[in-house]
């Protein structure tokens, strides 16, 4: 059975989920956590690695001790850690962690005191009202833990868009290899890149289909066939993954994907169409009458109904097929448009490599510049930079600079934005930068009002460039705090500021109707890769397909100018007169 490095992150994060209710030591914990992280985001295959090197990659934070862990699991499938671990606590008992306002302490005190050990338990416990009279509870955490556990049973289970490209690429070209397949695509939500995904579709091209299907059942990752026929199967994956797979003949693969990439309401509008013109459209084809029209690419599908192709991305059936009508489709962001990122650390705070790797691994990447913006001495877990260390990270980022060839660092800062709006480094400090990202990392529960307020008047400061992850949310882990985009969106505009967005897997934070709108304000969007080592540069490949569902075009991206364009609007948002920027600004649309 392929081990996958998302089995290896998941097998290191029960166990920092069960060390933390153990109250083990919080070093050991994090580093447990920190080497899941490296692994979910790592790219190279360390199972294919491990096997034809003999020995590990060598990876930041991760020494010998968890590199014999990962051996042991690739080898064996387990770890012997974790089932001693789940032998002194029953494991469904991580699922209680996930309950917003549950940490370690209180978990270990509902089990102990109450054997609460499942979801279900916990809903009983809290319905009963056995829960106020513990230690460290009361009446309102009890309905607190009520309503989470309620939502969370209701909720749908769905999958980060970057953990299922773990198992999507890998069974897509697995099931590529069968014998007679032309094609064999990922089709669904994750074609249209959402952030999240119910399950994976895959769409295969072969004249017959049973040989594709038996070789689908026989994958090592198939934990339970749930249906099995000649066109259409599906199974269980080990890690709880659905996956479906369908087999047409290959005149029929631009129709069938299509047809599969959907959205369902995007099919629907465009049946519609083909109705208007007299025809059928379904996964096979383009019908008038029994003769078939077209269908083997998906160019020859919309060109029948009269349209151009539109991305994947676009297909919500949100404007895009008015926008290809009228010749008004976006000509969305690419990758190859970033020329730079603006919002990284290093290890001087929470990050994992050095100011000089990072500088690397960008230059490596094609990047023109790359902003340093540590978090600020607020964040002491993250060992947040006071003045005078971020006066030395700056004469750093100088010499830097003054060395390199082909990048450019910028001088930076993600500065929190404390309760009362006012930033947590003198003005005097924030002057030296090159730009000054603003973040709100704490108090989520202030109301409405006073959210927003607090964020316009951010927004207000002499220094302020980009508003890092503007929503807050951590995708299916914490809800984005209630505040008015719009008015934080107009504000930015007046403001001649911007808004990030955060291209982490567990952020994605500008939403793509949050994109939409900032387009349709005038507001350039960063598309930000927020990297803590230089693997996380990978991350901007989401981000991007993020702003493709938000219909961003390079023009609409802070990111996708070249240093020269670039440092007047970061100049403009610092104080600094340049007489290119007004001249480089975007001019607003939409409102007059
Ligand atoms: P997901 O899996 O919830 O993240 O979302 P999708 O979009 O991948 O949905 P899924 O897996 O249920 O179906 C894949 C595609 O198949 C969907 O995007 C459009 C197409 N499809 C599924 N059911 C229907 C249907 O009842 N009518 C139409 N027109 N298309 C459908
Ligand atoms: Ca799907
Ligand atoms: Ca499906």
């Amino acid at each position: 059975m392929p081990v996958h490095n998302a089995d290896i992150a998941r097998v290191f994060e029960e166990i920092a989920d069960l060390l933390d209710i153990e109250e083990a030591n919080p070093f050991r914990v994090r580093a447990y956590r920190n080497a899941a992280r490296t692994l979910g985001e790592l790219r190279l295959d360390v199972t294919a690695t491990l096997r034809e090197r003999g020995e590990l990659p060598k990876l930041p934070g991760i020494g010998e001790d968890l590199g014999n862990k990962i051996r042991e699991i690739v080898e064996t499938g387990t770890c012997g850690l974790l089932d001693r671990l789940r032998k002194q606590i029953p494991p469904a008992i991580t699922e209680l962690l996930h309950i917003p306002g549950l940490g370690p302490k209180r978990v270990k005190t509902l089990y102990h005191d109450l054997g609460v050990h499942t979801l279900d338990q916990l809903h009983k416990a809290a319905r009963e009202g056995r829960i106020r009279s513990l230690a460290g509870f009361g009446e309102k955490t009890e309905l607190g833990i009520l309503q989470s556990v309620e939502t969370h049973l209701a909720r749908e289970r769905r999958f980060k868009l970057a953990l299922a490209a773990q198992y999507a690429q890998s069974l897509a070209e697995y099931l590529g290899a069968a014998k007679g397949v032309g094609h064999a695509v990922i089709a669904g939500s994750f074609r249209r890149m959402r952030e999240t995904v119910g399950d994976i579709d895959i769409l295969v091209t072969a004249a017959a289909g049973s040989p594709v299907m038996e070789r689908f059942a026989s994958y090592g990752e198939v934990k339970e066939v749930l249906s099995a026929g000649p066109t259409r199967s599906s199974a269980m994956l080990a890690c709880g993954i659905q996956v479906d797979v369908r087999v047409v003949p290959e005149e029929s693969f631009g129709a069938a994907l299509h047809y599969f990439t959907g959205s369902k309401a995007h099919n629907i509008a465009m049946r519609r169409i083909a109705q208007e013109r007299g025809l059928k459209l379904n996964e096979y084809g383009v019908f008038r009458g029994a003769k078939r029209i077209a269908g083997g690419t998906e160019e020859s599908v919309f060109k029948t109904l009269g349209l151009p192709f539109i991305p994947p991305e676009l297909r919500e059936d949100a404007g895009e097929i008015e926008a290809a009508r009228r010749g008004k489709l976006p000509q969305l962001l690419e990758l190859t448009d970033l020329r730079g990122d603006l919002h990284a650390h290093t290890r001087a705070t929470d990050g994992r490599h050095s100011l000089r790797e990072m500088a690397l691994a960008a230059r490596a990447r094609e990047l023109e510049y790359l902003a340093i913006t540590e978090h600020s001495r607020r964040e002491t877990m993250a060992r947040g930079l006071d003045p005078r260390r971020l006066a030395k990270q700056i004469d750093e980022i100088e010499r830097l600079n003054r060395e390199l060839d082909g990048i450019t660092l910028l001088k930076g800062i993600e500065v929190d934005i404390l309760e009362d709006g006012s930033l947590d480094l003198p003005d005097s400090i924030l002057a030296q930068l090159d730009l000054v990202i603003g973040a709100v990392h704490s108090n989520f529960k202030l109301t409405r009002q006073r959210q927003t307020e607090r964020i316009l008047k951010a927004l207000d400061r002499p220094y302020f460039t980009v508003l890092a992850h503007p929503s807050g949310r951590l995708i299916d882990q914490r809800d984005p705090y209630d505040v008015d985009m719009l008015g934080v969106i107009r504000k930015a505009r007046d403001r001649g500021v911007f808004l990030e967005l955060n291209a982490h897997p567990e952020r994605l934070d500008l939403t793509d109707a949050h994109c939409r709108m900032a387009k349709d304000e005038g507001v350039l969007v960063s598309v930000n890769s927020d990297a803590h080592s230089v693997l996380e540069f990978d991350n901007l490949r989401f981000g991007v397909g993020q702003a493709r569902r938000g219909w961003l075009e390079k023009g609409d991206v802070l990111n996708s100018r070249a240093l020269a364009e670039l440092r007047p609007l970061l100049d403009a948002t610092m104080g600094r007169s340049s007489g290119a920027s007004k001249r480089a600004a975007k001019a607003p649309r939409g409102r007059a």
